[in-house]
């Protein structure tokens, strides 16, 4: 298959598309139509749609089981369990928390009235450490909000052991980690809390949705407080409650995909071993491997070019593969210290952020999940090697 696609001509040599409809970077790992049809005459029957319903009950049950920890909170998204979380720990303050992040994160500490404090990642891991935190932490720092990127995790250990020295609370922004394990330990269980997301394009899939995990009692009653009244065990006084509800509907779906949780991720197992394989040769591309953790969910396909090897920059790239109708994405791109709104509420730090800045212009996130196919993945693997291959052939090109 590989080479009969080695034969084609394709747009960026002035032939047709590789594919002939997009194919985007998010991974639609979604139930079946007629099984979620037959939850909804459930939902329907009882007449009962939102607000810690049957359903809703019963998936943070089955997650608690999945993830090994007491409790689990479902909400609406992420952003929203970030920022319950922030007031949930009633902090104040600063927080410190990584510039190579999605954008929701750094947001939900403005949303909870604090102020963020960036800190550089490590060039390998991905992830904020002691060593980046200590270069910005001020008296006024409260807590670290850190981020487990692409299926990894950061040095969870070593940040648990630093914010116990430096008297700062820990907990994590998890929302791309579901189904990952540390020291063989499932994620959700670590710092004070942990928030997961399942959007669409996370391998736990709600349509939308997340849900916050701890194991301390009365940060959980805190949380459903705020969420919503109802489901409280224990009574908790919170500074300001909101909506963040997960509806019947979502969390009948989100059920679907826990139950096809381990599928889903052999199947992401396999294209990122598909992926590793084709890509291996090609000058300049490298596959990340999921740092940190002992498992991984598998979910992203991470490319880091070398501009200098492969022929172009990874913008050119990009392009090019959007040309192909492969719709590569450049997460996360800029980096938050340079992203509108968010960067009016930061204060940049003197040193800057030069490890994000050259994480930003060097990273593509690739299609992988339900969608793609192993000769999909042989297709781009193709393309990508003839664009490199056609950029090293004639002038470089650096624009
Ligand atoms: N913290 C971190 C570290 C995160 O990565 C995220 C979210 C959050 C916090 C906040 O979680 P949530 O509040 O979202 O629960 C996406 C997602 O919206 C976001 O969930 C994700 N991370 C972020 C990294 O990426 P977009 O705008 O790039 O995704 P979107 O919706 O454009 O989807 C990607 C492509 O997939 C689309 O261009 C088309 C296709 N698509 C998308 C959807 C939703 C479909 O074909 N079908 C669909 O249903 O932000």
């Amino acid at each position: 298959m590989t080479h009969d696609h080695q034969s084609r001509r394709f747009a960026f040599q002035g032939g047709p598309s590789a594919f002939e409809e997009p194919l985007p970077v998010g991974q639609f790992y979604f139930p079946e139509l007629g099984e979620y049809r037959a939850s909804m005459e459930g939902i329907f029957d009882r007449e009962y749609y939102t607000n810690h319903g049957p359903i809703a009950q019963e998936l943070e049950l089955h997650l608690a089981d999945f993830l090994d920890v007491r409790h689990v909170i479902v909400l609406s998204n992420a952003t929203i369990g970030l920022t319950i979380a922030a007031l949930a720990l009633e902090l104040e303050g600063t927080v410190v928390t990584p510039a190579f992040t999605f954008a929701a994160t750094p947001q939900s500490i403005v949303w909870a009235g604090l102020r963020p404090v960036l800190a550089d990642v490590d060039p390998v891991t991905h992830h904020i450490t002691p060593a980046t935190i200590d270069r910005v932490i001020t008296a006024e720092t409260q807590a670290i909000l850190a981020v487990n990127l692409w299926g990894g995790a950061s040095d969870i250990e070593a940040l648990t052991s630093y914010a116990a020295v430096h008297n700062l609370r820990l907990y994590f922004d998890s929302a791309q980690a579901f189904g990952c394990a540390y020291n063989n330990t499932p994620v959700g269980r670590f710092g004070e809390l942990e928030v997961f997301s399942f959007h669409a394009t996370k391998i736990l899939n709600a349509t939308e949705g997340g849900c916050i995990t701890t194991n301390n009692d009365q940060l959980a009653a805190k949380v459903r407080a705020i969420r919503s009244s109802y489901g409280i065990d224990t009574p908790a006084s919170v500074p300001l409650k909101t909506n963040a509800r997960l509806s019947e509907a979502q969390a009948a779906i989100a059920l679907m995909s826990l139950a096809s949780f381990h599928a889903n991720r052999r199947s992401n197992v396999n294209l990122h071993v598909l992926y590793r394989e084709l890509l291996r040769e090609i000058p300049g591309v490298t596959v990340l491997k999921p740092s940190g953790v002992t498992d991984s969910n598998f979910q992203y396909l991470i490319l880091s070019i070398d501009s200098s090897e492969f022929g172009c920059t990874r913008d050119r790239l990009l392009t090019l593969l959007h040309n192909e109708n492969i719709i590569a994405r450049r997460y996360f791109y800029p980096g938050i210290h340079r992203v509108m709104p968010i960067m009016q509420h930061i204060t940049p730090a003197e040193a800057g952020y030069p490890v994000t800045e050259a994480l930003s212009d060097q990273l593509l996130q690739l299609p992988i999940g339900a969608r793609v196919t192993a000769d999909d993945a042989a297709l781009i693997a193709t393309v990508i090697a003839g664009i490199g291959h056609a950029h090293r052939g004639s002038e470089m090109e650096f624009a």
